[in-house]
């Protein structure tokens, strides 16, 4: 059977592709997700990506795939380093949640190195522009067998 997986993204991330091509690369959400819908069905995932500025909505789609989801791609974008809500939420839906980020945020400024969510994540990929989210989606879906 295929594994439905979310993919979740957070705030400002509806911006890729248009600013900071330096630090987060060309491409847009839209076309990151093509791709990884790509690669999720040639290993027989489905995906369904959700995008919000919002904690309360990133709360309620974590809330939500408890009800569909076998495990979460989730780049919570600046909540990481502020969330407790978020790693509350992570925690409490008790499925598999791999924290994605596209730079490598220990390489960056002191603010962006402690993540409240790791915690509470089967695993952490960072540093690898857009491949971070197939790396996280390969790995979700090794541990899922
Ligand atoms: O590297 C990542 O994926 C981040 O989660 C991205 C967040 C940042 O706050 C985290 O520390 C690391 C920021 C996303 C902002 O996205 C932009 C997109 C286009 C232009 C400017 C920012």
């Amino acid at each position: 059977m295929a594994h439905s997986i979310l993919v979740l993204n957070g705030p400002n991330l509806n911006l890729l592709g248009t600013r900071e091509p330096e630090v987060y690369g060309t491409d847009t959400l839209d076309d990151i997700v093509a791709e990884l819908t790509t690669f999720a069905e040639a290993n027989g995932a489905e995906l369904r990506a959700v995008q919000s500025n919002n904690e309360g909505e990133l709360i309620d789609a974590l809330h939500d795939a408890r009800n569909w989801a076998a495990g979460v791609v989730f780049n919570p974008g600046a909540f990481t380093h502020t969330s407790i809500a978020l790693r509350d939420a992570i925690a409490s839906i008790e499925l598999p949640v791999v924290e994605t980020h596209l730079s490598n945020v220990h390489a960056r400024e002191e603010f962006r190195h402690h993540s409240y969510v790791s915690g509470v994540c089967l695993g952490v990929v960072a540093g690898f522009g857009k491949h971070s989210y197939r790396v996280a989606l390969e790995g979700l879906l090794s541990h899922l067998g």
